[in-house]
């Protein structure tokens, strides 16, 4: 098949996946062209999918560049002279809206619902009229959980199809020998990602790394950057315990630091799946986490521990708990094994697979 995926291109888990799943499908055979603003930055460097920039022009008159505008003219020309058979977008807003305004029904078109597109953005009435219009009239939705998928029925009056998000275990394994690197011998090496929005709650991961201090010994690693990264590390400051956090930004290999950690945090306020921990079990490392959107569908009691949002006290504890546990080592294989057999990518290629087909049949 002729395939368009669209996707955000920057620090986030659904440009990940897409561009994640746009390679396996060029691997695969299919002719995969990827719209972003920029390369995005999970898609192989000899990935046989064709990047297809997305160039925004700003003019003067322009209140604010028009993004939406702008990709669907690249998608409409994309139809035409590339004979795209069908268009994939990931994060709704306003992917849907613009490949409803490319394609005018020529095409099938599939979209996946990833997160704050549904429960943040999808709710602001800027947004809500016409997205719900263009999921509705959509080949097919998918939604990376359960969760989300009722959120959407809720918000948008659909229902997608779940379809789980992959993990690449050859990629995300076990890096034990790292740990050196960013921890003393005597010291636990505790490891957060994100791309550092509000939801995220970066700051609670702080202060629950301030609790775990007063009992272990311990080092937090924070992985990625975004908008919350500078108070972050200013609450680390005012807590004193900045000498024990490092701060890796620009990370381009996170699975170095991650694969080496003994505990991954996710204190998150919402998450549609919460990728970044699925990443930590593939490395054979324990995840604890706030019991809030799709992380229960996959945080089991046997690779983790899940906790009330906001809990700060309960969430120390259970990291201090599984860091103390003698069934540690157990647990750190389980997490492997359970991230290979239920998140593997070529299965979930599967079922995208499925979709285009019969996304395909009911045009
Ligand atoms: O909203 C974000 O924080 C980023 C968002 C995205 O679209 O990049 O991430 C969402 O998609 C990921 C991949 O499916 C999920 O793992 C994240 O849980 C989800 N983030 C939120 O729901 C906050």
């Amino acid at each position: 098949m002729r395939i368009g995926v669209v996707c955000y291109p920057g620090l986030g888990g659904s440009g990940i996946v897409a561009s994640e799943l746009a390679d396996r499908l060029a691997r695969r055979g299919h002719r995969v062209f990827l719209f972003a603003t920029e390369l995005p930055m999970r898609l192989p460097e000899d990935s046989p999918v064709q990047f297809m920039p997305v160039e925004v022009p700003n003019y003067p008159v322009f209140p604010a560049p028009l993004y939406t505008l702008a990709l669907a003219g690249a998608l409409e020309r994309a139809v035409r002279e590339e004979h795209l058979e069908l268009i994939h977008t990931h994060y709704a807003i306003p992917h849907a809206v613009a490949a409803k305004l490319a394609t005018e029904g020529r095409i099938p078109l599939v979209h996946t619902l990833h997160g704050t597109d549904v429960t943040l953005l999808g709710i602001d009435p800027a947004y809500q009229t016409l997205t719900s219009k263009a999921l509705q009239k959509a080949s097919a939705l998918t939604a990376v959980s359960q969760h989300l998928a009722q959120q959407a029925q809720r918000t948008f009056g659909v229902n997608p199809q779940v379809i789980y998000n992959a993990v690449d275990t050859q990629r995300f394994r076990p890096n034990p020998g790292a740990k050196r690197f960013y921890a003393a011998q005597d010291e636990f090496l505790l490891v957060h990602a994100s791309n550092f929005r509000a939801v995220k709650r970066v700051g609670d991961i702080i202060h629950v790394f301030a609790k775990i201090r007063q009992k272990l010994r311990a080092r937090l690693v924070l992985v990625g950057t975004g908008p919350e990264r500078a108070e972050a590390l200013s609450i680390a400051h005012s807590l004193g315990v900045d000498d024990s956090v490092t701060s890796l930004a620009t990370a381009k290999n996170p699975e170095e630091v991650i694969g080496a950690a003994d505990v991954f945090l996710l204190a998150s306020e919402y998450e549609g799946f919460g990728q970044s921990g699925l990443e930590a079990l593939a490395c054979g490392v324990p995840v604890v986490a706030t019991r809030v959107g799709g992380i229960p569908e996959w945080l089991t009691p046997e690779v983790g521990r899940q906790v009330e949002f906001g809990d700060l006290e309960a969430f120390a504890q259970a990291v201090v708990e599984l860091l103390s546990s003698p069934h540690l080592a157990q647990m750190r294989e389980a997490a492997r094994q359970y991230a290979q057999a239920h998140f593997n990518p070529e299965t979930i290629t599967d079922q995208y697979e499925r979709v285009y087909a019969s996304a395909m049949q009911g045009k």
